[in-house]
């Protein structure tokens, strides 16, 4: 494992040369010790959570079983390091983790001088707010928050919005962060602060751990701009090209109507778009060489859907309307739906 505190005392730009130097190599490095090392959060129901045995589901977690299934047809063989916000950079830049995929905002400053690199948009997201009801039945927007003691996490792209916002509504507010979100949890419902920020896929994922959870509604506003996605450091193409390719193809078998269900029955379809992301050669062969492309085998989209199912399947039985988060599409549905879920073709 190599020193997590080569981060911590490099500047933005050496930064991204030790990326450079830790990341070469990475799709060799995995398959030679047969794992992928994943960062995810430390707890948050949908997107990257422990069971009691210490198994981990969620969409961020999904993702990391789609890239091992692409790589060794076993969406078993990953293994998962639980980051703060703080911690999960450095943990990257590293070498400590191969890919982070923890609710991270893809922001300019993250993807040029920090060293890393986002390979997709597994969920678009935007910041908002939650309220105790019961202590604030008047406040309905938060626009009505100016004084306010508001409650985050450090490390975050949440604080840096905050101050944004109350600065451009001329409001005073009190930050209260905290590097653990349990424990800036536990001061919003202790009532150190009035109002608690975060995405708002966390809000709705957060709110479900409070001891009343009807008791806090999330308000209206939604502050800014969070796209969520897989992250991979700088300086390795060959990595960045698989962690884009898992993404892409679970968009892709999605539109096509490929799923862990039909899988098997498709590599007959004669559609060439199927064939293609199934890597199925059709009769001008044009299907053969995609995996090869990529370093993989020419079933690796096959082996991801049948392990994962497409983006479609991984919403649902995450963060859908049939689990407790109950969040619809919207912006994640596809692109063809009016959605922003949208991926090149194989070509
Ligand atoms: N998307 C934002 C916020 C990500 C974030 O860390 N959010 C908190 C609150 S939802 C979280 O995931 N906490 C879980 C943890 O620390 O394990 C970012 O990339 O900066």
């Amino acid at each position: 494992m190599k020193s997590k505190v080569m981060g911590f005392v490099f500047g933005a730009a050496a930064c991204a040369a030790a990326a450079t130097a830790a990341s070469a190599g990475t799709l060799d490095d995995v398959k030679q010790k047969g794992f992928i090392q994943c960062g995810v959060s430390q707890g948050l129901t949908g997107f990257s959570n422990p069971d009691d045995q210490n198994n981990w589901t969620g969409m961020d977690v999904d993702f990391c079983r789609a890239m091992a299934a692409a790589i060794f047809d076993d969406a078993t063989k990953v293994k998962y390091t639980p980051l703060s916000a703080k911690e999960r950079f450095t943990a990257l830049q590293s070498g400590e983790i191969d890919v982070l995929s923890r609710n991270t905002t893809w922001t300019m400053s993250r993807d040029t001088s920090s060293g890393l690199k986002f390979a997709g948009v597994m969920y678009y997201d935007g910041q908002g707010f939650i309220i105790n009801k019961k202590k604030f039945p008047d406040v309905n927007s938060a626009l009505q928050l100016s004084g306010a003691a508001v409650c985050t996490q450090t490390g975050t792209t949440t604080e840096l919005n905050v101050a944004d916002y109350f600065k451009s509504n001329n409001m005073e507010y009190k930050v209260v962060a905290f590097e653990k979100n349990e424990e800036a949890l536990a001061a919003y419902e202790d009532g150190r602060c009035d109002v608690y920020t975060t995405d708002q896929s966390g809000l709705y994922s957060q709110r479900l751990r409070f001891s009343a959870p009807d008791d806090h509604v999330i308000l209206p506003e939604i502050i800014s701009k969070e796209p969520l996605g897989p992250v991979v450091r700088q300086g390795d193409d060959a990595w960045f090209n698989v962690a884009k390719w898992t993404y892409f193809a679970l968009v892709n078998a999605e539109e096509l109507g490929v799923d862990s269900k039909n899988v098997e029955e498709m590599k007959a379809s004669k559609n060439p778009e199927i064939q293609r992301l199934l890597g199925v050669p059709n009769a001008d062969d044009s299907a053969a060489g995609f995996g090869t492309g990529i370093g993989l085998d020419e079933a690796w989209a096959a082996n991801i859907i049948k392990a994962t199912g497409n983006y479609g399947e991984i919403f649902e039985r995450n963060v859908g309307m049939s689990t407790p988060l109950k969040i619809a599409r919207g912006k994640n549905a596809l692109w063809k739906d009016g959605g922003l879920q949208y991926a090149p073709p194989i070509r």
